[in-house]
């Protein structure tokens, strides 16, 4: 598990760690290989590629692309089972355990495990688990599941649990990419109190402030994806990465 102990490390260090992701359906790979320059040099910690749609047919080339100029560990983060390739350093194994789709629980992970022995990438068992963020997300609509309701903490608590007693290694809280609103704080802080697995929230984060309080609240690691997309994306994820790396902080 070596990219999972790098960042539970860095993480440890910096007092949480900041995951960008990049989405090979939303530029070609030239332009997905320079945002990748512009997020580690901003302080990503590890580069996450992958999406929940995948209209377009670019994801081998794009990690290849992201990989070739990587400092940081590229992680798959799949929207499908055969998202599976061998340029990325690990994967992050998912199950949506929020759901009660068979498909997303167990089917997708036989589909892709042997994938994944045979390009000799690191798995990293996760239970993924959707949050209700607004509006419908693509990943619900996609995944056919319902979210957990936003203001029902002890839920949540309860699928992360059982994501730990089953044995995975992290927990993903999910509000979805562009979700109106993010995981709330308070659900945020309940599941990571009551867990011992770390926590990666993601989803609708737009601010530093925002990810800082997902860190106050347990957080282990903060994603985002849409604001590197933005004008001024670069210099706003370095005040992402100054607010998630908070032992870092510098007195002014
Ligand atoms: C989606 O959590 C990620 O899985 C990123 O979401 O694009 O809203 O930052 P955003």
């Amino acid at each position: 598990m070596a990219v999972y102990d790098d960042l539970l490390a860095v993480a440890e260090a910096k007092g949480a760690g900041y995951l960008v992701l990049l989405d090979p359906d939303k530029q070609q790979p030239a332009e997905t290989q320079e945002m990748a320059v512009a997020a580690q040099e901003a302080g990503a910690d590890a580069l996450l590629v992958g999406g929940s749609l995948l209209l377009t047919n670019r994801f081998d080339e794009t990690v290849k692309a992201v990989a070739e100029v990587a400092s940081v560990p590229v992680i798959i983060f799949p929207g499908s089972p055969r998202q599976v390739c061998s340029h990325a350093d690990a994967i992050l194994f998912l199950s949506l355990v929020s759901g009660r789709n068979a498909t997303h629980l167990i089917g997708d992970q036989v589909v892709s495990a042997p994938l994944i022995k045979e390009v000799g990438i690191e798995p990293i068992a996760t239970g993924y688990i959707l949050v209700e963020s607004g509006r419908m997300t693509s990943a619900e609509f996609m995944s056919n599941t319902l979210p957990i309701p936003r203001h029902k903490p002890d839920i949540a608590k309860a699928h992360a649990l059982a994501a730990e007693y089953l044995g995975m290694k992290l927990v993903y809280l999910e509000a979805g990419s562009g979700a109106q609103y993010p995981v709330p704080d308070e659900m945020v802080r309940e599941v990571a109190d009551y867990v011992s697995i770390p926590v990666i929230v993601g989803g609708g984060i737009r601010t530093p402030e925002e990810a800082h309080r997902k860190v106050q609240a347990g957080a282990r690691f903060v994603v985002t994806g849409n604001v590197l997309e933005g004008s001024g994306g670069q210099r706003l994820l370095r005040e992402f990465a100054q607010a998630i790396h908070w032992k870092e902080a510098q007195p002014t």
